[in-house]
């Protein structure tokens, strides 16, 4: 069931700027979480002498939302709020229901051709009479945005070079190194080992950076404050990667306008020195794109693209934006593998991308 045609926020769900667990405490929020919903091992044993006493509407307890869907509050509340106050007491399907649903894709920057083709095709089953109410339009809406996004997700897949080596590379800001220190994380906790390149020798205080996220997951960092040669530092990179038998590389680089002409050629560069120091590598390009910046992203991507062959896309700051259809676009337009996604700044706040759980949470679908 689609929460927001029932209710528009439920008690249990924190303001979106609310204090939230930390990676550890949200793990301990939802065990406590099952506990409390678990019987006790011999509930039905005690069934039987326990008074029956129907339980208050009142008391009927919510599962508290995970990170994940408080973090995609923005992007769900702009897709679904107008939708709900739309849907309240209709039981019928009328062209009203359409224009709205479309406005409210445009609005959370799903795009005009992804919102044209998912419109036109409801529009279709509704004239063959295959949804006849509200809520099965939003069941089949749901099943279309699914389709959409699973064209582009790619299971993180295991790690087959040693070193497996990961060129991070997109536009000033768009949460590269923030993305690498999350990733980290994540490789670390599935078990491999992972050194950090600091390529970024342009902006002041890179590498500084990229420290401070090598600190925090107690992983090796190559590269130092004012060596100016990116290309000289992943190359060294390499080589201690292969020494030290690390599973996992991932080159930071410099931030670069995907128009900066020459700091493209930068970049060209920096994936031939890798070839060099490591046939075949890098293995993956990983592109950020920052969300919040919207359709711009498309562009950005097919530049850097052309440039230096992307394999994969890591979408960040989806918490921060009300724009979380901007996925969608992604998926449509340039049919690239969307690797994971960042949701907020915090060390776990990186997600394999799941389709399922992404389109869920952003039409506020009630998982069962
Ligand atoms: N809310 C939110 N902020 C993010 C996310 N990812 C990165 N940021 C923030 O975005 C800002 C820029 O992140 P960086 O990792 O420094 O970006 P960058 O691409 O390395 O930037 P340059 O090295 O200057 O090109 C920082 O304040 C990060 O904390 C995210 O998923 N959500
Ligand atoms: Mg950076």
């Amino acid at each position: 069931m689609f929460g927001f045609l029932r209710r528009k926020k439920t008690p249990a769900e924190p303001e979106y700027n609310a204090p939230l667990p930390s990676a550890s405490e949200s793990g301990t929020v939802d065990g406590a979480s099952a506990a409390t919903l678990l019987p006790p091992p011999n509930e039905s044993a005690r069934v039987v002498t326990a008074p029956l006493v129907e339980p208050a509407a009142h008391a009927v307890q919510e599962k508290p939302k995970s990170r994940f869907w408080q973090q995609l509050s923005r992007s769900r509340n702009n897709l679904t709020e107008g939708l709900g106050n739309l849907f309240l007491g209709k039981k019928t399907l009328d062209a009203e229901i359409l224009e709205e649903l479309e406005t409210r894709l445009i609005l959370a920057d799903v795009g005009q051709a992804t919102t044209r083709a998912l419109i036109k095709e409801l529009e279709q089953q509704i004239s063959r009479k295959q949804i006849h109410d509200p809520e099965a339009l939003f069941e089949k809406l749901r099943e279309l945005m699914i389709t959409r996004l699973a064209a582009v997700q790619r299971p993180v897949s295991p790690r087959v070079h040693h070193p497996h080596v990961i060129l991070m590379c997109g536009i000033n800001g768009a949460g590269k190194t923030t993305t690498i220190g999350k990733l980290a994380h994540w490789f670390r906790q599935s078990g491999q080992t992972v050194m950090l390149a600091a390529g970024d020798t342009f902006r002041a205080a890179a590498v500084e950076q990229l420290m401070t996220w090598g600190a925090r997951n107690q992983i090796p960092v190559i590269g130092e404050p004012g060596r100016g040669d990116a290309a000289s530092v992943l190359f060294d990179a390499v080589q201690a990667a292969r020494a030290r038998g690390m599973e996992v590389l991932i080159a930071d680089t410099a931030g670069r306008l995907h128009t900066q002409g020459g700091l493209m050629d930068e970049l060209k560069k920096l994936t031939r020195v890798l070839d060099k120091a490591e046939p075949g590598a890098p293995h993956e390009v990983l592109l950020v794109l920052d969300a919040s910046i919207g359709q711009n992203a498309l562009n950005q991507a097919r530049q850097f693209h052309q440039a230096v062959g992307v394999t994969g896309l890591i979408v960040t700051k989806l918490d921060g934006t009300a724009k979380g259809g901007i996925i969608f676009a992604i998926a449509d337009e340039l049919a690239l593998p969307i690797e994971f996604i960042g949701i907020g700044e915090a060390l776990d706040d990186l997600r394999p991308f799941d389709p399922t759980a992404y389109v869920d949470t952003l039409l506020d679908r009630e998982s069962a």
